[in-house]
């Protein structure tokens, strides 16, 4: 009679830190520039963006001075015709406990008009803000890679 209590307090407890342990973050991963010729008019950025938060998240903008700009795009390959074309993103939602890899193929960053010719093993700092406000000062590594799109 006396055990009960306790024991179930226990449980309540346990279940208390599992809770809070599930509870993880928002992480921007796996993040890589295609290498490019010299003097081309855009490259390609990669990234995954793993949200294990309970909030979601929608990035919203990049930006580098290492790039006059950068655009959200989205490769979609039309079966029909064969063609591949690339469609400008206003943003990216990744909604909680999911993940949205930027990966040739799909979403990339669209780095326009690249300030020098960036080699591989090279390293690219980009600010990425999210529509909570939220900004991030993250590098990039430049990485020599046959498909950019
Ligand atoms: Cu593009």
């Amino acid at each position: 009679m006396t055990k009960q209590l306790p024991q179930s307090l226990y449980f309540a407890l346990c279940m208390l830190i599992l809770t809070a342990c599930s509870e993880g973050q928002f992480e921007i991963k796996e993040r890589w520039i295609a290498e490019a010729p010299p003097n081309v008019v855009a490259q390609a950025g990669y990234l995954t963006l793993d949200n294990n938060s309970r909030k979601p998240m929608s990035l919203i903008s990049v930006t580098s001075d290492a790039f006059a700009d950068i655009q959200i795009h989205r490769s979609v390959h039309d079966k029909a015709t064969g063609l591949v074309t690339m469609v400008h993103e206003k943003q990216v939602d990744i909604p909680a406990h999911k993940t949205v890899k930027f990966e040739p193929g799909s979403y990339h960053l669209m780095l326009m008009k690249p300030q020098s010719t960036l080699r591989e093993g090279d390293q690219v700092t980009m600010k990425l803000t999210f529509t909570d406000g939220a900004e991030f000062n993250m590098t990039f590594a430049v990485r020599r890679e046959k498909f950019t799109l």
